[in-house]
């Protein structure tokens, strides 16, 4: 029996290392937006000496992509951010708000993983905006709506080594000073599967019944950790509310090519499109090593997230 709601594509990965045209080490966790009639991809890519940085791909179907001959967002020289970006820039996510397409990624040096956000209108010209956060803090994800009057991000504090950890969401007037944070989800909520920490996984899709937010989950085990995936379900107007979440994970490592790589038994999306026919395209790293894609239908999501009677509070 089919235990997810997920279809895999049937040519996963979508993307390999050997389909990037320049040396590097791997290929995985990207972020995926819509920009005209493109399906835009932004890929973490990392290099020969370990370090991250992202590249642009283009699609018109969502699966075959024209990747770059070169990186888009490398680790910045400015020095406000050279020192807390010197080993990497990981993880991007592009929401689009209000006519701007901002990325969240994960800035990483020496003193730990920061959130950093940028912008662009035309994927040319990348302009970074700040770092928003100290350090442990990933996962940022911003809404594309701002809700009343601020702009609303998830957050991941902590983490650090496998420590467990908590989504946390916060709220900004002009998405530099962020502040009222609180925790949105605790670890264990969703049971076993994410005891060990988890993190908002994609930007939120707005449905009539709520934000839909995927998100992830580690379980901590005698041979590494898991990373699998849920859903949950935010009121519409005061998102720090979980209106339900799917008991269970709705994605897990199974196909060989989630379960071997440089990291072993990772599905970590970063990005999800709402296609007209109410399908879901979700976007995920496997085993930190390649690109695969897998569609859901959005109303068998929502089902899942909303007869959730049997979970537990969503915060201890
Ligand atoms: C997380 C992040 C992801 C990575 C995952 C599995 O903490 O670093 O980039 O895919 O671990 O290694």
């Amino acid at each position: 029996m089919n235990r997810s709601p997920f279809e895999r594509y049937y040519k996963n990965p979508i993307i390999k290392r050997t389909d990037i045209p320049y040396p590097c080490s791997s290929v995985f966790n990207a972020a995926v937006c819509k920009y005209k009639n493109e399906y835009i991809m932004l890929l973490r890519i990392e290099d020969l000496e370990g370090k991250s940085h992202l590249t642009l791909a283009r699609s018109l179907d969502g699966i075959n992509f024209d990747i770059d001959k070169k990186p888009w967002i490398e680790p910045s020289g400015n020095p406000d951010y050279e020192p807390y970006e010197r080993l990497g820039v990981e993880d991007p996510r592009i929401t689009l708000v209000d006519g701007t397409y901002y990325i969240t990624y994960t800035a990483f040096g020496p003193y730990g993983v920061r959130i950093g956000i940028g912008k662009t209108t035309n994927f040319k010209k990348f302009e970074r905006i700040c770092l928003a956060t100290e350090v442990d803090n990933k996962d940022g994800i911003l809404f594309p709506e701002k809700i009343d009057d601020k702009y609303v991000m998830v957050t991941r504090p902590g983490g650090l080594g496998g420590q467990r950890n908590d989504i946390w969401m916060a709220f900004s007037p002009d998405l530099t000073y962020w502040g009222k944070s609180r925790v949105l989800m605790h670890h264990t909520s969703g049971g076993g599967w994410s005891s060990g920490k988890i993190g908002a996984s994609t930007p939120p899709i707005k449905t009539k019944k709520g934000w839909l937010l995927f998100y992830h989950g580690v379980r901590q085990t005698g041979s590494g950790r898991i990373y699998r995936v849920g859903a949950m379900l935010l009121d519409l107007e005061k998102p720090y509310i979980i209106k339900g979440y799917s008991k269970h994970f709705i994605l897990g490592p199974e196909e060989p090519y989630e379960r071997i790589g440089d990291v072993p038994n990772v599905v970590f999306p970063c990005g999800a499109i709402l296609e007209k026919d109410n399908k879901i395209k979700i976007y995920y790293g496997v085993a930190d090593t390649a690109i695969a894609m897998a569609t859901a239908d959005m109303e068998d999501i929502i089902k899942l997230c909303l007869n959730s009677s049997e979970n537990q509070p969503a915060i201890a």
